[in-house]
């Protein structure tokens, strides 16, 4: 469970970020973003560290220094911070709602509020309606465009919840749910079961011997905001972050079917139920029946072998080929959730990340992971402080030091290199060939032309330095579009040119996303999963990655990072042409 009054301040800390940008003081609005993402690896209530061990204790939580501690202390004490509160006076601005609108960051804020009054998204919409944004300074016709596509692209989403918010919350409820007495089983099902990237709503399964007290418990749970229905086995309640949430409790014989129906997806079901009518059987969530014999309920394996079919994991049931490769005894062995075993891409505080290469290694390290590459920003990208050619140097000397000293987990160098408008990288070709992993990204000139895009991407690609592309269409979930890339051509290049592609793990990117693995997959490309973690705690989001690259139908071998230091080393000394041609 995330505890609340942490919630409460990574909100107020991040928000204070923000404003001390608009206001252009130096220095600060790093320690508060760093304050936040610090908290948000906290696994403790720091009213409860501060009531143990006072300000001392808090100031012992990495990332937290003296000014952090004392607001700290402020806000577990009097429920209010006095600065935060005067900033929010001079700026009574819905700053999370504002930058959640591709194209709009801090100063752009500032300017809105000052000029003309704008202090949510509606105002937002309305100004650019009328035409008063295209007249500030610097903000012209295209900008104002740019805007009203983030608001309506923000709309067509709403209402539904990324992926890495619902699976941490549903995994606290299932916790919750856990100890209620007389529950012997707990499952949700949904979207989230299947690991799509946005979630409408949470539904819960329960097997319990007392369903009244399960009901009970979960319209009580201190999440729940407000409860839309309650009956004697189904309850259904809205949630504080916004999200619905149904719970169902079941009798043990038909825990698979409902665990089947319930999972969907209802294209997969639809499907699913015509196999059962064909073969003269009759399938709900309360089993599969044969007149009113009930012949399968109790498993989903039961379920899809009496139809015919080997049982498939939920990431899978799309109904886009699955349920004819289930009957055919011809479905994919995917990769599992403990199968990769480095992470080759993370930042770190020598550029925009919030935590050391250290501090990232070991927390690497206690997440099970046997290696770790970091690659930090270049400089071209000058807003995150990106490495020349002397700094990756040092850098590289600074991890072979590392590499000495700690055990357990090796450090690979490498950096994330930005790539220029025509494709062109800003390191030369002497210190990438120093490193050990190189990845390219793109951060800029989104809105190219499918050619121009694709070229771009391709002449990277044929730098015999570059082993990965980073998040290769570069799109936000919710938030910004993939760039228009010719995306058979572009698998065609990887492969021929040894270049992975990267499924990029953080929730927000999602990057290559499940149909676009499963279609370059056609096309013999070689992935990497990585968590593109900015603080320790995006560590642990290798699993969203390796949730997509399943999607996609990825086997084990088609993830590079699957192999063991040695081998993902001594693959990377192979020049990239030859790596995969005998796999
Ligand atoms: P969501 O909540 O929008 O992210 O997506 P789901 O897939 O979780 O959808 P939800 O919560 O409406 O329903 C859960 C599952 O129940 C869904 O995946 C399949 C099944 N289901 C719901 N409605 C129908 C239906 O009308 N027909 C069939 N065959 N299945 C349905
Ligand atoms: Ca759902
Ligand atoms: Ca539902
Ligand atoms: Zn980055």
């Amino acid at each position: 469970m995330k505890i609340m009054r942490n919630s409460e301040l990574i909100k107020i800390f991040s928000e204070m970020a923000e404003l001390l940008e608009m206001k252009d003081v130096p220095f600060k609005p790093r320690a508060f973003e760093k304050a936040a993402h610090s908290l948000e690896a906290l696994e403790e209530d720091v009213a409860d560290i501060y009531k143990r061990e006072g300000i001392a204790g808090l100031e012992k939580i990495p990332g937290v220094g003296r000014g952090i501690a004392e607001r700290i202390e402020e806000y577990v004490t009097t429920k209010r911070i006095r600065d935060y509160a005067q900033l929010k006076k001079e700026m009574p601005v819905d700053i999370s709602g504002l930058t959640a609108i591709e194209g709009v960051g801090p100063k752009t804020i500032r300017l809105l509020y000052k000029k003309l009054k704008i202090k949510n998204v509606r105002d937002l919409e309305k100004a650019a309606r009328s035409g008063k944004l295209k007249k500030l300074p610097r903000f012209g016709e295209k900008l104002e465009e740019k805007i009203l596509k983030g608001i309506s692209f923000q709309k067509i989403h709403a209402g539904r919840m990324s992926l890495g918010e619902a699976l941490p919350l549903s995994r606290s409820i299932i916790g919750r749910l856990k100890k209620i007495p007389g529950v012997s089983a707990v499952e949700s099902a949904g979207s989230l079961r299947r690991w799509q990237e946005t979630i409408g709503d949470l539904d819960f399964l329960v097997i319990a011997s007392e369903p009244a007290r399960v009901m009970s418990a979960f319209v009580a749970m201190p999440d729940v905001m407000g409860v839309t229905a309650r009956g004697e086995t189904k309850s259904a309640v809205r949630l504080r972050s916004g999200i619905h949430a149904d719970l169902r409790v079941l009798p043990p014989e038909s825990f698979g079917s409902a665990l089947q129906y319930f999972t969907g997806s209802k294209d997969h079901n639809v499907a699913l139920r015509t196999i059962a009518i064909a073969k003269k059987y009759k399938l709900n969530e309360y089993g599969l029946f044969k007149g009113n014999r009930r012949v399968a309920g109790e498993t989903e394996e039961g379920i899809y072998k009496k139809l015919g079919l080997d049982w498939m994991p939920p990431e899978l049931r799309t109904n886009t080929g699955e349920i004819e490769a289930a009957g055919k005894h011809r479905l994919p062995k995917l990769i599992d959730y403990d199968d990769v075993r480095g992470d080759c891409q993370t930042q770190t505080t020598w550029t925009d990340g919030a935590h050391s290469i250290e501090e990232m290694a070991r927390e690497a390290k206690r997440l099970g992971r046997e290696y770790i590459a970091i690659t930090d920003h270049t400089k071209s990208l000058a807003m995150t402080h990106g490495s020349d050619e002397a700094k990756l140097r040092k850098q590289m000397a600074e991890i072979k030091k590392l590499n000495k000293r700690l055990s357990g987990i090796r450090i690979f160098s490498g950096a994330e290199v930005n790539i220029a408008k025509d494709g062109a990288l800003d390191i030369s070709d002497a210190v990438l060939a120093e490193l050990d992993f190189v990845g390219a990204s793109i951060h800029s000139h989104f809105n190219l032309s499918t050619r121009e895009q694709t070229t771009r991407l391709i002449r990277t690609m044929e730098n015999p330095h570059v082993d990965a592309i980073f998040h290769p269409t570069t799109r936000v979930i919710q938030k910004r579009d993939a760039i228009a890339l010719d995306l058979d051509e572009l698998f065609k290049a990887a492969a021929r040119t040894g270049t992975m592609l990267e499924v990029n793990a953080h929730p927000w990117r999602l990057d290559l996303k499940d149909d676009l693995v499963r279609r370059a997959k056609t096309f013999d490309v070689k992935f990497i999963i990585d968590t593109d973690a900015h603080s320790t705690a995006e560590l642990s989001y290798l699993e969203y990655g390796i949730a997509q690259a399943r999607r996609g139908w990825c086997a084990k071998k088609d993830v590079i990072n699957t192999l063991g230091a040695a081998d993902f080393s001594a693959l990377l000394e192979k020049p990239k042409a030859k790596r995969f041609s005998s796999r």
